[in-house]
């Protein structure tokens, strides 16, 4: 069986334990894809150290020069991207498309984060007094602490790691422990762009491991992606420890189909967001409120689709969905499905496990529709990530909008309609982070600010320039050229 190690200060090292725990396939739970370290406190340790010695030299290489290792970073991701992606697929389900998908969101951010390496723009104002110019730019913080989810196993750290890395902090981080192998492709990648050794390391295992990164003095930033539980209990210890964290947590997203809307478009769109990546993206749609007058319509058009979604293997070209990422996942949607009816709900379709034998193995669920759900409903309110999407009906356009944020998220929500006027209504009565237009709650663009309101996250933006202000700190310099004592708000006024 194939042995994955850890990789710090620029070598790989098993677990100072020993110890090593397996990871298997969703799609095939006899295929084990290997052993890999199962890190504990005395890794994350000798990991921080490493970080807290490389930035030391790392915070001096001019920014540009760091780009230029980006854009290498860049170069090896275009490289290997099919390579990749089937291995991603065969660890974490989702199919090749969608993880060449995911490789190509971090090929985006390194090219992203090489270019703003000569664009981290400061601001030079005029002082108060005579003879004195004020200025205020950006300097990197230190070690940061990464800790990401599975169902974007590149593509989610690299929002992280490679800003942080480009503004000349270091990083640790700690993948899933349902895709280190994905972590160790970083790591590969990393050192073969030439990223020095300390600068970016891997540590593998569980959450309990990623609680001492939280929790090591040395690690000034943490950037995290997973629940909304976990973030708030990483937040709280941040808050005591008084370090900077970037929480990107849940999401229950809404489409809205409104009676003007192109329905073909709309049901295309909600087929996509709904059960692309098997519902499990934080920002897959899990809600779909329908006006009124095209309720019954949307309910039968969408059936007609969802019923012919070809599901299997994430590796067979053929295949439109993937499984869950494990057993206990597809359990959830078992629950749910069945308290959503239990309440109410109607069942358009699917709300098992996928009875062909040929995927026994595998922990497949049926992509499924509850109609009828109102926002009394468990299924209206609880994050599934799987295949679970609730239908709710609306009289009016201010019902969906009230419909809509009537959820304790704020990620991603839609709106399909013809009519200019409410789309721009929408756009600002929605209460969330990202906002689309005749387009689903999916899709995201590296370049641009992503995360959310509410329950999903602590007012962080990663992607874009804006991932720049979690991993550095403003500077303000105040240089006086007069050869006197200015006195500031005194000798001026
Ligand atoms: C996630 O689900 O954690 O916008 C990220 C999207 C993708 C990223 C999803 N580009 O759906």
């Amino acid at each position: 069986m194939t042995k994955f190690k850890n990789y710090i200060n620029g070598k790989w090292v098993d677990a100072v334990s020993g110890k090593t725990f397996k990871n298997i396939s969703p799609a095939n739970q006899n295929d084990i894809i290997g052993e890999f370290a199962f890190s504990d406190k005395a890794d994350v340790d000798n990991a921080v150290a490493a970080a807290k010695e490389a930035y030391k030299s790392w915070r001096l290489v001019p920014a540009p020069k760091r780009g230029d290792i980006m854009r290498k970073v860049g170069d090896i991701f275009t490289r290997r991207k099919a390579e990749l992606a089937k291995i991603m697929t065969r660890e974490m389900g989702k199919p090749t498309f969608e993880t060449e998908g995911d490789v190509q969101e971090a090929i985006d951010t390194a090219y992203y984060a090489a270019s703003e390496t000569r664009r981290l723009f400061g601001h030079t104002v005029p002082s108060e007094m005579d003879n004195k110019i004020n200025l205020a730019f950006r300097t990197p913080i230190g070690v940061v602490g990464v800790i990401t989810a599975w169902n974007f196993p590149i593509a989610v750290p690299s929002w992280k790691i490679l800003p942080a890395i480009a503004a000349g902090n270091t990083v640790v981080f700690k993948p899933s422990k349902d895709a280190p192998h994905s972590g160790v492709i970083f790591a590969e990648i990393m050192e073969e762009a030439g990223v020095p050794a300390g600068v970016f390391n891997v540590l593998l295992g569980t959450g309990s491991m990623g609680d001492h990164i939280v929790h090591h003095p040395d690690v000034k930033v943490v950037g995290f992606t997973g629940s909304t539980e976990i973030g708030c209990q990483i937040a709280e210890v941040c808050g005591k420890l008084n370090k900077r964290v970037s929480l990107e947590m849940g999401g229950k997203n809404a489409q809205i189909i409104m009676d003007d809307a192109n329905l073909d478009l709309a049901i295309e769109g909600v087929l996509w967001g709904a059960f692309g990546t098997t519902g499990q993206r934080c920002t897959a749609t899990s809600r779909l409120i329908v006006h009124k007058n095209v309720y019954e319509k949307v309910i039968e058009l969408l059936k007609e689709k969802v019923v012919k979604l070809k599901i299997g293997d994430g590796l067979d070209p053929k295949t439109e969905m993937g499984p869950v990422i494990h057993m206990k996942s597809l359990e959830n949607c078992e629950r749910i499905t069945k308290i959503a009816l239990e309440e109410g709900g109607r069942l358009v379709c699917g709300g098992k496990r996928v009875a062909d034998p040929a995927l026994a193995n595998g922990c497949f669920f049926e992509p499924t529709i509850i109609a009828d759900v109102t926002e009394k409903h468990t299924l209206f309110n609880e994050e599934v990530f799987g295949p679970v999407l609730c239908i709710s009906k609306a009289d009016s356009f201010e019902h969906a909008i009230e419909l809509h944020n009537h959820c304790e998220y704020g990620l991603s929500g839609s709106i399909y309609t013809k009519d200019v006027n409410l789309a721009w209504l929408a756009t600002r009565e929605m209460e969330v982070g990202i906002c689309y237009v005749n387009a689903p709650t999916i899709g995201a663009e590296a370049h641009m600010p992503f995360g959310g309101v509410k329950g999903t996250g602590n007012g962080h933006r990663e992607g874009g320039w804006t991932a720049f202000d979690i991993f550095t700190e403003w500077k303000t310099v105040y240089f006086d050229y007069s050869n006197k004592l200015q006195r500031a708000q005194i000798d001026n006024y």
